[in-house]
């Protein structure tokens, strides 16, 4: 500890008789309770002594009364207003702590502060490390009263303060740890959330381009108690397993993109135009509702279908239909009988091909009757509608990537007339 502090001696015997005087009389107000702040225990300095971070330390069961000891604490049932300084989730401090000689040091003052950084205490909820102003309150008469908290921080495993703030030469240098005293909180420190279980949902190709949707769990520590949430996510998606470098797509770019609050889907589907038969790799972080973010995941890739799925449509070879008379149904070229591919497929190549070959589909309305040589599973079925009206009408095509379906609404018209009537 420095001792260099004997110039200000007026200035700090008239500080220790304004607080005498202040001592429990001209206390400021005071937002919360002692039992609610989060900070509990003592710093000490040189010139000052012991600091008071919470009325708790002499009044621990909280009627307001002095317990007396330990010997910094006043008298037996000596009247102990709430104070104490607490750790908001965001990290910011406020309240107030006392010491027996400056009086009220106030951890959330106004500024303008004397130099950088321009804020009132606050502490890094991830690392523990605090920075920023406190001031005593009887500050004046030259003495400014500001304390800067500059290597001081907080084990975020158990909650304790180390290291030093420098409160001028009135108050000189200002430990949070020693061999009697020490500097708590019961702060909850926020756990980095955690991404696992990516899988990809390849689903219909029918009506749309290739469009996966990646999925992934997100996990947090904190979900159960403190209720946190994904709030963030960046997704990279690339053509090569170096996703890191170069990515096809990153969803923070431009910025801030999904790294913006409010992204709360762990689901993501790409805008980028993916080719068949590829392989494509991708990895996602997230990041909670304090912004902390998890790691990377591992790299995971996915494999689009071989081809485009196949696009099934279907005609009449007549286009007058009507009840009891059978008409043939074309989606394939068949020599004498259909006379192109209305339904078409795909090679890998990307070129169109006859769907024939493939798995055929057809559903008629109830009652209606196929010819003896076509079925409901026949590429080009010849059928005998046993209603009028519209009739519904769909055909469905399997292939090796996957399968489509239309359905369209035919009009069936009366029967025809059996013979002409002729007069006589
Ligand atoms: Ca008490
Ligand atoms: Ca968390
Ligand atoms: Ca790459």
């Amino acid at each position: 500890m420095r001792n260099k502090n004997f110039l200000p001696a007026l200035l700090f015997i008239g500080v220790v008789l304004l607080t005498g005087f202040l001592f429990f009389r001209g206390q400021p107000e005071v937002a919360e309770a002692g039992t609610s702040q989060n900070i509990i225990g003592w710093a000490w300095s040189g010139n000052i002594g012991l600091v008071s971070m919470n009325s708790r330390n002499c009044d621990t069961d909280n009627d307001g009364k002095s317990e007396g000891v330990p010997s910094s604490c006043p008298a037996l049932d000596t009247p102990i207003p709430d104070y104490g300084v607490n750790i908001a989730s965001n990290g910011n401090f406020s309240g107030y702590a006392w010491s027996n000689n400056i009086g009220w040091i106030r951890f959330d003052p106004a500024g303008p502060y004397p130099a950088s950084p321009a804020y009132s205490v606050k502490m890094d909820t991830v690392t523990g490390v605090i920075s920023g102003w406190a001031r005593a309150l009887a500050n004046g008469g030259g003495w400014d009263g500001w304390i800067k908290l500059d290597g001081l921080s907080v084990n975020a495993s158990n909650g304790n303060f180390s290291g030093y703030a420098w409160g001028s030469d009135v108050i000189g240098w200002l430990s949070f740890s020693g061999v009697n005293y020490q500097t708590q909180t019961t702060f909850h420190f926020n756990a980095a959330p955690v991404v696992s279980d990516l899988s990809v949902e390849q689903g219909d190709y029918c009506s749309f381009p290739l469009h996966p949707i990646l999925h992934w769990v997100f996990s947090d520590a904190d979900s159960a108690g403190y209720g946190d949430y994904q709030d963030a996510y960046n997704v990279q998606i690339d053509d090569d397993s170096n996703v890191a470098v170069a990515p096809l797509a990153d969803t923070c770019l431009p910025a801030p993109g999904t790294c913006s609050s409010g992204h709360t889907a762990s689901s993501y589907a790409p805008l980028i135009s993916f080719s068949y038969n590829s392989t494509y790799y991708w990895r996602v972080k997230a990041a909670d509702n304090n912004s902390a973010w998890s790691s990377w995941s591992a790299v995971a890739s996915f494999t689009t279908p071989i081809h485009a799925f196949p696009d099934p449509d279907f005609s009449t070879v007549s286009q007058k239909i009507s009840k009891d008379e059978f008409v043939q149904f074309c989606s394939t070229l068949q020599a004498g009988v259909c006379a192109s591919n209305v339904s078409l497929c795909y090679n890998s190549s990307g070129g169109t091909i006859s769907c024939s070959g493939e798995t055929f589909l057809w559903t008629f309305p109830s009652g209606t009757q196929f010819s003896t040589t076509t079925s409901a599973t026949s590429e080009n079925p010849k059928v005998k509608f046993s209603s009028s009206g519209p009739q519904t009408v769909s055909l469905s095509i399997t292939d090796d990537a996957g399968t489509c379906s239309v359905t369209k609404n035919i009009t069936v018209s009366k029967p025809l007339p059996k013979w002409k009537e002729v007069a006589p």
